[in-house]
């Protein structure tokens, strides 16, 4: 690393927080508006993230290491081809929000404007499409008209769909902050599912999966039923509103009606309406609860009409605010890489076919929109699309259905893989390896939430010949121009080049109601786009729609009609996202112990009266199917009160060697918005039963792999591994051959079975533990961190002896200390403290990010509760 103190960007979620590099240290950015300093867990652990097991170093082609100008030339041939044979749409592009903006321009221009196909999709589409799609047809424009700042002026603070405690940690450090210093601020958080934030919120409402369309409709009716509307806002700025009024007549639509359907009390319905109407100023922050869903454009816009119709938009403190997921998910919807849209905001009209084309000066340009990611890859399946380079992405493990995924990769004529790992599921598939430089070796621009421009910097060389994503698809978009005989369209000497190119396309919107419009950039110095610091766009500008003036034809929003959809109910239904510690498919995150500590393995949290009606106890392994019934898997029963009924929930993390078998798209259909195409990952309707186990076991050691079994996962922890697994049937001492050198030590013990493998010696007290091993026929709770403690010690077998007697296994609360929740009931139990404060001096917990500070505040709760109910106890 570097002496000189560099700033850049964090490189997970959408807040966007601002890192520092200095002294070989990696701190939060002090000046950074998004952050002012804090990090969350992920962002502490980025210096142990780069240590990553399996990069990827050089270009492959079927296996073998070539040069790049070997894979270059092969992968523009590979496109000219199948353009040439079977027409531009049989080669495809499938990005992601977690590359650049200077990649993503690059990625768009070169299938946009010289392949001249719009199949060019992103995981966007996974995480995004839906609110994109809500904005465009309330706004005319994809813009998000909310600043974080908003969070500190705000008199009320919804939360729909969003487990920001966990997904935007740092963003809800501030909403706690602002809660601390108005004490009128109320927060209301709207999930099915009792999360560490709804934990936090002055009143949660439990609703039934996708009631969000009939709750928002209700609240439009309640608004209009107690004149709370802003007629004079309506008026002035809006069109629709009479076709959306009439419709909310429906008896349907009444609060009694609603509590009853959504399953909520109505009670506290009412309260939330009732705050709604008498705020001043209400923020609501959406995310994938809403995104993801069949009624997930409906939903956004039911959010967005509330705002209109109540004149909370375009002002402080008051707006819909969609939480972006990625990094850069807001860049890659500016430059345009989603398959519906053409770039810088434009669709496919004649006109911005033609500014587009002119600006780029390109052979062609897509005329039509292209296929979305979930159709992309049908047609892959199909054989219609031959060529597909996959890059920043891993769409065995995040795109629904993943079966299908596999078998459509395993068909496809020339799969292009560009990762930074070599071992990310997608990597399998591809017959193209192309070697990407990662966080801390390349460098360009992020937007994050509240549409600010960051700059990534490069703090590290480059491992190997890997190289930035913008400059490959620039090798190969000059190798196909050399191929068509036209001028080469790529000939950027840096990044600074392209975010020129980039910023001056925006002009197009000079004279647009558009307002994305970076066009003052263009002619900016290399230095000057070095030394660039955080800026929002539109720039000068307080916030977007500030004067009422929207960016559609006739300057109004339009009110969108969004009839509720039937809610199911009766069925085991699956809803899924994400945990605290781990970033999506884990090649970032899974080797980091200790945020490898926080969901040990794939996990099935359900509500403890829906798991008794099956006979599955907490440890116990679930098999669940998907609703065809197609794939099967495996994952560890966890109880969870916060889950109604038959509410069932995991993590969409296991992936690769950590768990590729239990992942959770393996039980997850294709079903999607029918307006945005964003996959309904939040509600698949599922098969459960207990899975009728032989055996358990669990192995911690230098080993990484073991005998395949049923189930099976691997954890990273600090110098060796714990693998837990189990068997349908029998395992046997066979099963466990030992490496050479190893010896077995003792099988068949009394509480089960055990066996301890030692490096072998003539004398048993020399050797050392290098992996020990625990078979039985109940699941395993032994303690596997004191287990960890003991691999490379020389052998006590005392010790592994009374390990294997067995102690419950304490939860992990605080990652940063790896401090367990039993640490923590100790300290209020036994040393008597009653508060954080306590707490964080007793144990050092949640003293570092503070990450973990909303689940230590429940523990206390927890115990306040119990006070309460034993001193009631006492009374009666
Ligand atoms: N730790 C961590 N943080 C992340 C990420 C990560 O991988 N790890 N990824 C980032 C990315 S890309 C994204 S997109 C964001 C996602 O951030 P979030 O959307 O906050 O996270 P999720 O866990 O996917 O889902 C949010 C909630 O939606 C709820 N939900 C399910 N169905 C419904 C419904 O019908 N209505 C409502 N109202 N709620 C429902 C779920 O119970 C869940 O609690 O997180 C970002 N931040
Ligand atoms: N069941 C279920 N599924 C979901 C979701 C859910 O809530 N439930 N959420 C969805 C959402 S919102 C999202 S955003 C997706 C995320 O899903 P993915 O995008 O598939 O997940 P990642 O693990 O982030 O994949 C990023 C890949 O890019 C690689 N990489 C990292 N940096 C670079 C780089 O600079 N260049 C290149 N070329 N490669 C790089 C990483 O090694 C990794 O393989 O998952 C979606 N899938
Ligand atoms: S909240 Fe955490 S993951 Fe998100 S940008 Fe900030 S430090 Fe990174
Ligand atoms: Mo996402």
């Amino acid at each position: 690393m570097t002496q000189t103190k560099i700033n850049t960007t964090c490189p997970y979620c959408g807040v966007g927080c601002g890192v520092a590099i200095h002294h070989n240290q990696i701190v939060g950015d002090s000046q950074h508006p998004a952050n002012y300093g804090a990090l969350c867990v992920k962002g502490a652990a980025l210096g142990e993230s780069l240590q990553m097991p399996s990069r990827l170093l050089y270009p492959r082609i079927a296996g073998d290491e070539v040069s790049w100008l070997q894979a270059t030339d092969y992968v523009a041939e590979q496109f000219y081809q199948a353009i040439q044979q079977y027409g531009p749409d049989s080669v495809a592009m499938y990005v992601s929000g977690q590359i650049l903006t200077e990649d993503y321009y690059a990625a768009n221009k070169f299938m946009k404007g010289y392949v001249g196909s719009a199949n060019i999709d992103t995981n966007s589409r996974l995480c995004m499409s839906s609110a994109v799609a809500a904005h465009i047809r309330a706004f005319g424009e994809d813009v998000v008209p909310v600043n974080y700042d908003d969070i500190a002026y705000t008199d009320l603070l919804v939360l729909v769909g969003a487990n920001s405690a966990w997904t935007h940690p740092v963003l809800f450090r501030r909403i706690q902050q602002a809660r601390e210093d108005n004490p009128h601020l109320k927060l209301v958080v709207i999930d099915p599912r009792k999360t560490i934030t709804a934990e936090q919120a002055d009143l949660h409402l439990a609703i039934n999966n996708d009631g969000d369309v009939l709750l928002f409709n209700g609240l439009l009716r309640y608004l209009m039923d107690n004149h709370a509307l802003d007629d004079a806002y309506i008026s002035a700025h809006t069109q629709g509103f009479e076709q959306v009024e009439a419709e909310l007549g429906l008896e349907r639509y009444q609060v009694k009606q609603i509590a009853q359907e959504l399953d909520i009390d109505q009670a506290a319905l009412e309260t939330f309406y009732h705050w709604f109407c008498r705020s001043p100023s209400a923020l609501t922050l959406f995310c994938q609860g809403v995104n993801q869903s069949e009624s997930g454009v409906d939903k956004g816009n039911a959010i967005i009409n509330v705002h209109l119709a109540s004149g909370k938009i375009g002002k402080a403190g008051s707006g819909p605010f969609s939480l972006t997921g990625q990094p850069n998910a807001m860049g890659g919807r500016e430059v345009g890489g989603l398959a519906n849209q053409l770039a810088v905001h434009r669709g496919f009209d004649a006109e911005s076919l033609t500014l587009v084309q002119e600006y780029w000066q390109s052979p062609t340009i897509a005329a039509k929109p292209g296929l979305k990611a979930v159709e992309l890859f049908q047609a892959v399946e199909r054989g219609e699309v031959k060529v597909l380079w996959i890059m920043a992405t891993n769409p065995v493990i995040s795109m629904p259905e993943s079966d299908h995924i596999r078998r459509a990769l395993t068909k496809c004529d020339c799969v292009i893989v560009s990762d930074i790992s070599a071992d990310s599921d997608v990597a399998a598939y591809a017959d193209v390896l192309l070697p990407a430089a990662g966080w801390g070796e390349k460098q360009g621009m992020v937007t994050n939430s509240e549409r600010r421009l960051s700059r990534q910097r490069a703090f590290l060389p480059a491992p190997g010949e890997a190289k930035p994503d913008w400059w490959a698809i620039s090798q190969v978009g000059e190798k196909l121009c050399q191929r068509l005989h036209i001028k080469n369209g790529f000939d950027y000497r840096n990044e600074a080049d392209l975010f020129r190119d980039y910023a001056g396309l925006t002009a197009i919107n000079q004279s647009s109601p558009y307002l994305l419009d970076l066009s003052m950039f263009t002619d900016i110095s290399d230095e000057e786009y070095a030394n660039w610091q955080p800026t929002q766009w539109p720039i000068d500008v307080a916030r977007p729609f500030q004067h009422g003036q929207f960016s559609t034809p006739s300057g109004r929003a339009h009110f969108v009609s969004t009839p509720a959809p039937l809610l199911m109910q009766g069925h085991w239904w699956l809803n899924s996202g994400r945990q605290r510690d781990q970033w999506h498919t884990m090649t970032r995150t899974g080797h980091v112990a200790k945020l490898a500590a926080g969901e040990i393995e794939p996990t099935l949290y359900m509500n403890p009266i829906a798991a008794e009606s099956l006979g599955l106890q907490a440890g116990e392994i679930a098999a669940l199917r998907g609703e065809d019934q197609a794939s099967c898997l495996f994952a560890k029963v966890a109880l969870d009160e916060g889950l109604k009924g038959k509410q069932l929930f995991m993590s969409m993390h296991w992936a690769g060697r950590y768990s590729e078998q239990s992942q959770v798209n393996r039980a997850i259909g294709q079903q999607c918005d029918p307006i945005s195409g964003q996959p309904a990952f939040k509600s698949a309707l599922v098969h459960l039963a207990a899975a009728q186990m032989y055996s358990y076991g669990l192995y911690v050691g230098d080993r990484r792999t073991l005998p395949e079994c049923d189930y099976q996962s691997y954890q990273q922890e600090q110098d060796c591994g714990v693998s837990r697994f189990a068997s349908l049937t029998e395992l046997s001492k066979a099963q466990f051959v030992v490496n050479a050198g190893e010896q077995v030590l003792r099988w068949d013990l009394p509480q089960g079975w055990m066996m301890i493998i030692g490096r072998s010696s003539a004398n048993e007290s020399a050797m050392k533990v290098t992996g020990i091993v625990l078979v039985s026929p109940q699941p395993i709770t032994q303690d596997y961190t004191m287990m960890v403690a003991l691999i490379g010690q020389p052998l006590q077998l005392s010790s592994v002896l009374t390990l294997a007697q067995g102690q419950q296994t304490s939860r992990l609360i605080c990652s940063c200390f790896r401090i367990t929740d039993q640490q923590i009931h100790q300290a209020i139990e036994q040393e008597g403290c009653v508060s954080l404060n306590h707490l964080q001096q007793r144990l050092k917990c949640g003293t570092n990010c503070g990450s973990c500070v909303p689940e230590i505040r429940q523990l206390l709760n927890e115990h306040e509760n119990l006070t309460m109910d034993k001193n009631v106890g006492v009374k009666s």
